[in-house]
């Protein structure tokens, strides 16, 4: 056997028993494993150093390349400076400079950034801001919380009772009270080979209008949506979708929370997908390109009118009663501002929309090829579905993981859709060799 399974199995590995893994069948990657203990720039490396260009950036997380040398050069200066800060009640400078940086770039009005360690946790952390602002206000009866079908937003408690993927909240009981959902917006039928943004389903986003007329627009906190739904299979939001659903939340007195996890730095081709569409929400939830996916960390940034809306009272006294001991950490801040630099120096946010032409003839040189029913993309996010083997479920979209893996290339799967969010460093050449890579797999698997 040529492949990466079998020369992993070669080299030394630790026991893999104790380590129970995320979103992972455990028994199978530990019969089976792959893994990656060094990467650079586009490359990430087995332990036997077999070389594998990362087409999904990690997990659309390391947008500066890997080990991008300035980022790591900040946060080894950052940890032997200054290893922790007591988060409430203290700061240190470097979190300060990192709000003011990502603030600056977000759109205007934006004007306040909360840090977190994750997606999930700025998820719940925005729900509970759009709970508290309304409280505040006056309008404590507004508490329904609204997110769309087959919409991601962490796996906290807040963040799967708003989401829309079934796997991940049949599990889990009962969850948060008061939760209704839109329609997700992907539809074949309609849309199927869409370059960029789909034209058909505007009048999706109708649905919330529906929505507020059953539970009455008194009762109803936020709209979380993310504005291209990434786990869930890179769902796009129809053109002038995105501007309706902020009408109609304007109409409404509701808030609206771009999750941006995926979106944010660049992934559109624009520093926040708000700004590349033009719509401004009144909250947007970061993590992963924040740092590069250097240091965990996560941010809500929200409006002024709603960090306003909780400066009353008592000056001393606790505005938010809300925050991780790990909120803000220095390593984390210091990846932040460094990251942020080099999206800025590098230019990285131009160049994604430079290459985003390049980046959808590649993928669309793909219909025709066996299996493939869609192919979509927006900025530098993609997506080719794939149809299910009957009774199979996933199994053609890992099997072609798997043969992109052996074969050097890494790209992720979503049920049987295949996604790719590089790097915003690839080169032309790399998605070329990302979409020969698959097509190989789709003609031989
Ligand atoms: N919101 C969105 C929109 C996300 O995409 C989260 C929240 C949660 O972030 P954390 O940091 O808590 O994981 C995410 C995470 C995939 C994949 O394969 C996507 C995510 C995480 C892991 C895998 O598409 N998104």
């Amino acid at each position: 056997m040529a492949d990466n399974t079998a020369r992993q199995l070669t080299t030394e590995l630790p026991d893999l028993e104790a380590y129970w893994m995320p979103f992972t069948g455990n028994r199978y990657f530990k019969k089976n494993p792959r893994l990656i203990s060094r990467a650079e720039g586009m490359y990430c490396f087995t332990p036997d150093g077999h070389r594998l260009l990362d087409a999904v950036a990690g997990l659309w997380c390391c947008n500066a390349g890997h080990c991008h040398p300035r980022i790591v050069e900040a946060i080894k200066a950052q940890a032997e400076k200054l290893d922790y800060a007591m988060s409430f009640q203290l700061g240190h400078p470097t979190v300060f400079e990192l709000a003011n940086k990502v603030t600056d770039m977000a759109p205007e009005g934006i004007d306040y950034a909360f840090f977190v360690n994750s997606g999930s946790e700025a998820v719940d952390t925005a729900l509970k801001i759009a709970l508290a602002y309304h409280r505040l206000r006056g309008e404590g009866a507004r508490t329904r919380l609204i997110g769309r079908a087959r919409g991601y937003h962490g796996v906290g408690f807040g963040g799967i009772s708003v989401g829309g993927i079934s796997p991940n909240r049949k599990m889990f009981g009962a969850m948060l009270p008061g939760v209704d959902h839109l329609p997700h917006t992907h539809d074949l039928e309609h849309n199927a080979f869409s370059r960029g943004l789909p034209k058909w389903g505007k009048h999706l986003a109708d649905e919330l209008e529906s929505i507020v007329t059953l539970h009455d627009s008194s009762t109803i906190a936020a709209v979380i949506v993310e504005p291209i739904a990434g786990s869930a299979g890179v769902l796009l939001p129809p053109e002038g979708y995105l501007r309706r659903l902020r009408e109609i939340c304007e109409r409404h007195g509701i808030l609206l929370i771009f999750d941006e996890v995926i979106c944010g730095f660049g992934r559109t081709g624009a520093a926040f997908a708000a700004e590349r569409f033009g719509v401004t929400p009144d909250m947007i939830t970061l993590a992963k390109g924040l740092t590069s996916g250097t240091v965990p960390m996560g941010a809500v940034l929200a409006s002024k009118d709603i960090y306003d809306s909780f400066m009353t009272g008592p000056e001393a006294a606790i505005e938010f009663f809300h925050g991780y001991t790990y909120s803000g950490h220095p390593l984390a801040a210091a990846a932040g501002c460094a990251t942020l630099d080099v999206y800025r120096d590098e230019g990285l946010f131009d160049r994604a929309r430079s290459l985003e032409g390049a980046f959808e003839e590649a993928l669309h040189s793909l219909q025709g090829e066996p299996h493939v029913i869609d192919v979509r993309n927006f900025g530098l996010i993609g997506a080719v579905e794939l149809k299910p083997i009957d009774g199979q479920p996933t199994a053609r979209a890992m099997s072609i993981f798997r043969s992109c893996f052996d074969d050097g290339t890494i790209i992720r799967t979503t049920g049987d859709t295949l996604a790719f969010s590089p790097p915003l460093i690839i080169e032309e050449a790399q998605i070329e060799q990302t979409i020969e890579s698959v097509r190989k797999a789709l003609r031989t698997v």
